[in-house]
């Protein structure tokens, strides 16, 4: 029998993989498809034997468009008995509002009340077999919800429907009874030229004005807020600051780049690391506790061996992060440096302003002078902290 390494994963990780990311056949604009499709219940058992916890699906990864009722209801009997046999869950479910013609211009923003009604009703048949398999997260990716030419439509008008749409699920989730959050994820272009609500920070602020905010968080993904140049650390950190880090993709990407969804970890080691240490709060602040996901896909190159060792080292990686976060935060050298820098308000700013508090302020002895001459010693801090993700410390 294998020795199983403390790397190795377990269920209790909450690792968890879509069924179009493992399943991923390798196609992509210019290439055909380099691998066979693997059937559903093949791929959950297959997750189960490598120590993922959960599998993730698009209405159409399982019922293909157009099913008929029986059909549908034989396809997701045989899943549920795949995912009993493999002890794997669904922890999450989505609907494909991008791939059939009808949504080229857009889901919930296009422009024709048919194609809105379309994509309402085909989102609460798939709200209906997410919860069926047990999810409790439900995601809205809005691949198409954008414009090449902007003169086609107000951009108030398409935020105006994406609304009217969430609010109007999260009453269709209310009146059901059905135990479902919703988590939004931003991209801010591909496969339009530029996607609505392009950020996670566009995201949050957008949840503040809905009917039913607190059933509505995000789900950020690496690759996404990196395409736009921005720091994925950041925007998660705000996301989990106000409690709205419902899901989070993790993967692999390069600044600069079309969606590369790479092996988590194979691409800017160092965010990686940030972001896990954020995650699993060794360096203090609340753990999050939520599914652990890989929206990525293995290179082009790879047969289906390939894939399953790419599903093992995005989990590989993160555990070995995670070991790596909590030496260097344990590390009395880096705790010396960051022990001077979140001391509390000299002045208590956080009850709010009174007017001896401001007094209190204007009376505080600073040396603004000495403040700024000092050194900070972060070179030493990112020094450490390359030195312990190389394995050179701890
Ligand atoms: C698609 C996209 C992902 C989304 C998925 C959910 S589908 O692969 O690139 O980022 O998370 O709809
Ligand atoms: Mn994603
Ligand atoms: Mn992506």
């Amino acid at each position: 029998m294998a020795i199983m390494s403390s790397f190795d994963p377990t269920p209790a990780d909450r690792f968890s993989f879509g069924l179009w990311t493992v399943g991923n056949p390798g196609r992509d604009p210019f290439g055909h498809a380099v691998r066979p499709v693997l059937d559903p219940c093949d791929i959950v058992a297959k997750l189960g034997e490598i120590g993922a916890w959960g599998v993730n699906l698009h209405d159409e990864d399982l019922v293909p468009f157009g099913s008929s009722a029986a059909e549908r209801d034989r396809i997701v009997g045989d899943f549920k008995r795949a995912m009993a046999d493999s002890g794997v869950v669904c922890p999450m479910a989505t609907t494909n509002l991008f791939s059939q013609p009808i949504f080229k211009d857009g889901a919930f923003t296009s422009n024709d009340p048919a194609v809105r009604a379309f994509a309402i009703r085909k989102t609460m048949d798939a709200i209906d077999l997410g919860v069926e398999l047990g999810a409790s997260t439900y995601v809205f990716w809005g691949g198409r919800e954008g414009a090449e030419s902007d003169a086609c439509r107000d951009p108030r008008t398409a935020l105006a429907n994406f609304r009217d749409a969430i609010d109007f699920l999260c009453g269709y989730v209310k009146d059901q009874g059905y135990d479902l959050r919703f988590a939004l994820e931003a991209k801010p272009n591909e496969p339009r030229g530029d996607i609505y609500l392009s950020t996670t920070g566009h995201m949050l602020h957008f949840i503040s004005t809905l009917d039913h905010s607190e059933m509505v968080g995000v789900n950020p993904e690496v690759a996404h807020e990196t395409m736009a140049g921005l720091s994925f650390v950041h925007g998660v950190g705000q996301a989990m600051e106000c409690g709205k880090l419902f899901h989070i993709d993790l993967n692999g990407q390069r600044i600069g780049r079309y969606d590369q969804d790479l092996r988590f970890g194979s691409e800017d080691l160092k965010q990686a690391f940030l972001l896990v240490r954020l995650l699993e709060g060794t360096g203090g602040g609340a753990r999050y506790d939520g599914p652990r996901h890989f929206d990525a896909h293995a290179y082009r190159t790879e047969d289906h061996d390939g894939v399953w060792e790419f599903a093992r080292g995005c989990m590989r990686t993160y555990k070995l992060l995670a070991a790596r976060a909590a030496a260097f935060d344990a590390d009395p050298d880096v705790q010396a440096i960051l022990s001077g820098t979140t001391e509390a308000n000299l002045v208590d700013v956080g009850a709010g302003y009174s007017a001896a508090r401001g007094e209190a302020l204007r009376g505080l002895e600073i040396d603004a002078e000495g403040l700024g001459a000092k050194g900070l010693g972060y070179e030493r801090l990112d020094q450490l902290m390359v030195e312990h993700m190389m394995g050179a410390r701890g």
